[in-house]
């Protein structure tokens, strides 16, 4: 499987109004099909009055510039048609503070004070994230309530089962249109410890069946602990340690991540090349050139899991992550080199990836050694070889700046060899040209 992440609004335009939507989005049905795409994460699509999303006001209707239920009803029909799954982001950790239950709640309805989490004489109010120290609770005019993202975002009380079984039945219902599964945002903070978590989700997806992916942004042992339970996570791990590898021109680092994070899993890894959390694999570190990021997916697709794709990460289009501007990683994807065609968004001028930059599709098809072409070349190849997917890597093994190691699965086995270094390699009997990789 190969999955690509979409941000709607800057991917294609349905309805020359420049911002992205449903129906852009199906009509780049040949898009995907070139990249070997049959997993698509649509990154939030609810009603929401940010341009990120994650901050629901209504689970039960999508964002209006998006389109409506009927466009997204074709989107899933046109998808489901070439064989393409859709993962709907899923950010039920927390509402916005502008979501009718919270509304509620401030007004004092019983009933909907209790779906938040609101501090007693015991609560610290001045207690701050453990990853960068940003506070949790804030005031409101009846009390302080808990965000663990901020004020905007009060967060959803799980203890309260009500709460549970209210968000039981819009996933039920979402699945019940046709979605294929999730991306559980922020999945590993439902719960104050980690067994807590985990018996959380076990509990939470019980009877429901789909495609289910957890964001659980952890080293590989919190990772590991809800494996089972969701079926596919996002390695972050193994994204950050081979970018870093390359990034080095140093394959210890990523055949230690393999090691730790990759190596006799009982879920689906997705190693994706970055994420609208962190700079764009262009911009990763400072700045890779397009030798180094053709590596990282040759890398990504010859390695087991599900390689995911950064929508605009297979240009290279750059973006370097700042909160709270967290838009300068979700810039326009450039379809042609003006950026004036049928179908491209426009609905910010772009922060890094200007017109005629020089990346965008039209004019990357045209080089025969684009990343674009590199990208859909491996593609093709993973396409043709799913079993890697579930495969096992064996017998990794470094000479000098050459990663190599064995694949085996399904009766199937390749070996693989991938040059860190700018120079000619002689290994086990191959040339690697510079950043260059063989397969066996
Ligand atoms: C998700 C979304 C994100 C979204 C929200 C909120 C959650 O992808 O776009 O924000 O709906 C934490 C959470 C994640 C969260 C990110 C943004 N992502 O766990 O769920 O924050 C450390 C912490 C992590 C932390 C990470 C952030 O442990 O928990 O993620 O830092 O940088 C190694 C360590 C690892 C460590 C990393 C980095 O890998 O193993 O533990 O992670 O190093 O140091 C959106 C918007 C926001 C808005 C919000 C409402 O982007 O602006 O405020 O919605
Ligand atoms: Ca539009």
């Amino acid at each position: 499987m190969i999955g690509y992440q979409v941000y709607v609004r800057s991917f294609r335009d349905g309805n020359l109004d420049g911002v992205g939507d449903f129906k852009g989005l199906t009509e780049a049905l040949g898009y995907l099909k070139e990249l070997s795409i049959n997993l698509v994460w649509l990154m939030p699509v609810f009603s929401s009055i940010t341009f990120h999303g994650y901050d629901v006001v209504d689970f039960r209707r999508f964002k209006a510039e998006y389109g409506t239920k009927d466009d997204f009803l074709e989107l899933l029909r046109v998808f489901h048609d070439n064989g393409i799954k859709v993962v709907l982001d899923f950010p039920i950790h927390h509402t916005s503070i502008l979501h009718e239950w919270f509304q509620r709640a401030l007004r004092g309805e019983k009933r909907y004070r209790d779906y938040y989490v609101w501090a007693d004489e015991d609560t610290n109010t001045n207690e701050t994230r453990d990853w960068d120290g940003e506070r949790i609770w804030h005031p409101s005019e009846s009390g302080y309530y808990r965000g663990l993202f901020g004020p905007f975002t009060p967060d959803l009380n799980y203890a309260n089962e009500s709460v549970t079984n209210e968000m039981k039945e819009i996933t039920a219902e979402l699945l019940e249109m046709g979605v294929d599964g999730f991306r559980f945002d922020a999945a590993k903070h439902m719960r104050d410890t980690v067994e807590e978590n985990v018996a959380f989700w076990k509990e939470f997806l019980d009877g429901l069946k789909g495609f289910f992916i957890a964001e659980v942004w952890a080293g590989p042992e919190v990772v590991d602990a809800h494996g089972e339970i969701f079926g596919h996570m996002l390695n972050f791990d193994l994204s950050y340690c081979v970018k870093d590898a390359v990034s080095r021109e140093d394959p210890r680092v990523l055949a230690d991540s393999i090691t730790r994070s990759l190596t006799a899993r009982r879920y689906v890894s997705l190693n994706f090349t970055s994420n609208h959390d962190m700079n764009r694999l262009a911009s990763f570190s400072d700045g890779m050139d397009t030798r180094k990021m053709k590596l990282v997916f040759s890398l990504l697709f010859t390695l087991p899991g599900i390689p995911v794709i950064f929508y605009g990460d297979e240009l290279g289009m750059r973006g370097i992550f700042s909160r709270p501007h967290t838009d300068l990683v979700l810039d326009p994807f450039p379809w042609e080199e003006r950026m004036c065609s049928i179908g491209q968004t426009f609905w910010k001028w772009p922060t890094f990836n200007d017109p005629f930059s020089g990346i965008s599709v039209d004019y990357q098809k045209r080089l025969e050694d684009s990343l674009f072409n590199h990208v859909v070349r491996w593609a093709r190849f993973r396409g043709e070889n799913a079993w890697i997917d579930g495969a096992e890597v064996r017998d990794l093994r470094i000479e000098g700046k050459v990663l190599c190691y064995n694949l085996s699965g399904e009766g199937r086995e390749l070996k693989v060899c991938h040059n860190f270094s700018k120079g000619w390699e002689i290994v086990e009997g191959v040339r690697l040209g510079p950043f260059g990789s063989e397969v066996m």
